[in-house]
């Protein structure tokens, strides 16, 4: 059985396509192309990467990403 956190973890862990743990603007916006995006402006990555980067490094962390996914967060399986 696959919780919904381990779900969000394999998400995340096919966008990190150097496997560093962070999603970087690179990254998102090649998961968004993958996702059926027609390609996201440099603004509107950025705008997602605010919208969702609380430790503001400017990546998205395997954290910050299951708070995006909107299920898992401190959730126990
Ligand atoms: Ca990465
Ligand atoms: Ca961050």
């Amino acid at each position: 059985m696959t919780s919904a956190r381990e779900a969000a973890e394999a998400e995340f862990r096919r966008f990190d396509v150097d496997g560093d743990g962070l999603l970087t603007a690179d990254e998102i916006r090649r998961a968004n192309e993958a996702l059926g995006g027609q390609g996201a402006s440099e603004s509107e990555i950025e705008a997602f990467i605010k919208s969702a980067d609380n430790d503001g490094d400017g990546t998205i962390g395997l954290e910050e990403f299951m708070g995006l996914v909107g299920h898992g967060r401190h959730e126990k399986a």
